[in-house]
């Protein structure tokens, strides 16, 4: 069949949107972000900037993301470590005059929720941990990571298992529903019960167990707020 052609992007009035504003688009393995992010590439000057997950496989020629889920004890601090630094990169990205920046996740996630995950795991040997965390503690001081608005795309880990298993990405298939499980309450803790502390922007929260043509009929009414709403 032929590919879809995609929509004509627009150019939207500067007035209605909050240009110079950072929106983040969170929510666990396998709820959508990916296309909901896909959503507005139709606007020009919304500049999206989604996860290197291609990077994170190549790595000087190592599969960093495959190492992680094959040995966490042994890995996961390396692949963190390369996580943290494709977040700052994206947090630091110069924005290109007139746009409004949306980052496919954020430092605070990898911190809050996969950097926890493996120390309650105990996937993670403790001095890693305490490595990786000195790292975050010295972004937090002396870093300006600004963010205007948190996107939670919040879907049962039920929902996200069978995303997954859809996409079929070959280093994700021995990840365990257990797993997605205490990424989701993390997700939770952090974004619905402010259980780290201060968030760095509001909250909106879409239902993503909705399936994908209902949660971009969503999206799309909720766009307008998303891009316009923030002052
Ligand atoms: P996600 O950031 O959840 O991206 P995704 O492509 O699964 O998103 P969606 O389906 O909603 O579009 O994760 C990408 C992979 O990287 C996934 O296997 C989890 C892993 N990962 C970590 O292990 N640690 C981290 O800190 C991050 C950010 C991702």
């Amino acid at each position: 069949p032929s590919p879809t052609p995609s929509p004509p992007r627009t150019e939207l009035s500067r007035s209605k949107t909050s240009t110079g504003k950072t929106i983040i688009v969170e929510g666990n393995i396998g709820a959508g972000k990916s296309t909901f992010l896909n959503y507005f590439r139709r606007y020009k000057n919304v500049e999206i900037l989604k996860e290197p997950v291609d990077e994170w496989k190549n790595v000087a020629g190592y599969n960093a993301l495959d190492l992680m889920y094959k040995d966490a004890l042994r890995w996961s601090a390396a692949f963190e470590c390369m996580v943290t630094l494709s977040m700052l990169k994206h947090h630091q990205n110069s924005k290109k005059p007139h746009t409004l920046k949306m980052l496919e996740r954020s430092i605070y996630s990898t911190r809050y929720c996969f950097m926890e995950n493996l120390r309650e795991s105990q996937l993670i040997p403790s001095v890693d941990y305490s490595i990786l965390k000195e790292y975050h503690k010295w972004i937090d001081l002396h870093e300006d990571i600004h963010v205007d608005l948190i996107v939670y795309l919040r879907a049962s880990p039920d929902t996200c298992v069978q995303r997954m298993k859809k996409r079929n990405r070959s280093e994700e298939t021995g990840v365990p529903l257990e797993y997605l499980q205490a990424l989701h309450r993390l997700h939770d803790d952090w974004l619905l019960h402010g259980k780290r502390g201060k968030l760095p922007a509001p909250v909106l929260v879409l239902d993503a167990d909705k399936d994908l043509p209902e949660l971009q009929e969503d999206i799309a009414s909720y766009s307008h707020d998303i891009l316009g709403g923030l002052t």
